[in-house]
């Protein structure tokens, strides 16, 4: 039997992602992928689902990149086929319709970065390190993070971190907007859990509806995202939740949604 790269742990529709190839610091290799794709098959299918926790195992590294020495010698054709497999797996990942974050436990570096780039938002442990250090290997960033970095951090410091392959500790990470929260990393496991019941606890299509008109909202012109937004606004009012919450709000009760 082949050995589980990925540890699934779910909490009432809170799901948990570990990657674990702790020997090579989780770098992500093409198995590791192909097990996030068997993973994301299912996760999309649920219908239950609140949020997806995305964490590294140990307390070195979230992911320290894509796998060096099985990319090594690979042709340009095959280069071209590993990052597909990569940017259509982590396309998915982000589009999930929940919210997805990474808890950065340690390295950060080149794919692994891009890992999260593609989550909602990222919390990392005050030892955690960042950078896209693709240069120091002769390449550039394959899994979208020439495209996503500087749509989180801005153009001049995206620009910065891919041609320098600097790498920046997690105060700098927070500073850019690389990250929303740093925390001590024996913290993390406690800040997991209050996520677990923050967004497991809240209107699971209001969740949903609000992710969506950020996502989708941010490739139109305003006018139209604004538009896109007034829709979701007014589908609240079809379902149950919004009577619910409401409701809970007056009736000075907790709701249960
Ligand atoms: N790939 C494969 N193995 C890795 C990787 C990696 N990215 N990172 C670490 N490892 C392995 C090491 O080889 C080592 O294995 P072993 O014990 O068998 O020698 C083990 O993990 C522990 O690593 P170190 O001994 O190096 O640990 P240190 O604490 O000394 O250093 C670092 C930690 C600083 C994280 C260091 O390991 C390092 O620099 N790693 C590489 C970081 C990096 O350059 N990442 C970017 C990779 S390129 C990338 O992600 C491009 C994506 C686009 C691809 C495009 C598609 C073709």
């Amino acid at each position: 039997m082949s050995e589980t790269l990925i540890e699934v742990a779910d909490n009432a529709g809170v799901v948990r992602l570990t990657l674990s190839r702790p020997k090579a610091l989780n770098a992500l290799n093409s198995a590791v992928l192909s097990e996030l794709a068997g993973v994301l098959d299912e996760l999309e299918q649920r219908d239950d689902l609140r949020a997806v926790l995305i964490t590294g195992a140990g307390e070195k590294s979230f992911v320290a990149g894509a796998d060096i020495a099985e990319m090594r010698d690979k042709t340009p054709e095959q280069a071209r086929a590993f990052a597909g497999q990569a940017l259509k797996t982590i396309k998915r990942l982000e589009t999930l319709p929940v919210p997805v974050v990474a808890l950065v436990n340690g390295f950060c570096l080149g794919g692994g970065c891009e890992l999260a780039l593609a989550c909602d938002w990222a919390v990392a442990s005050d030892n955690a390190i960042f950078g896209q250090p693709e240069v120091l290997l002769g390449v550039i960033p394959g899994f979208g993070g020439t495209q996503r970095l500087p749509r989180r951090v801005g153009p001049a410091m995206a620009i910065d971190l891919v041609t320098t392959g600097r790498k920046i500790d997690a105060q700098e990470a927070l500073r850019i907007g690389l990250v929303n929260r740093v925390m001590p990393q024996a913290e993390l496991e406690a800040y997991a859990e209050e996520l677990t019941k923050q967004l497991g606890g809240n209107g699971p299509e209001a969740v949903r509806g609000a992710k969506q008109a950020v996502h989708d909202g941010l490739d139109q012109d305003l006018d139209s995202a604004l538009a896109l937004e007034t829709s979701l606004f007014a589908l609240c009012f079809a379902g149950e939740e919004q009577r619910e919450g409401m409701s809970a709000f007056v009736e000075k009760r907790q709701p249960n949604f």
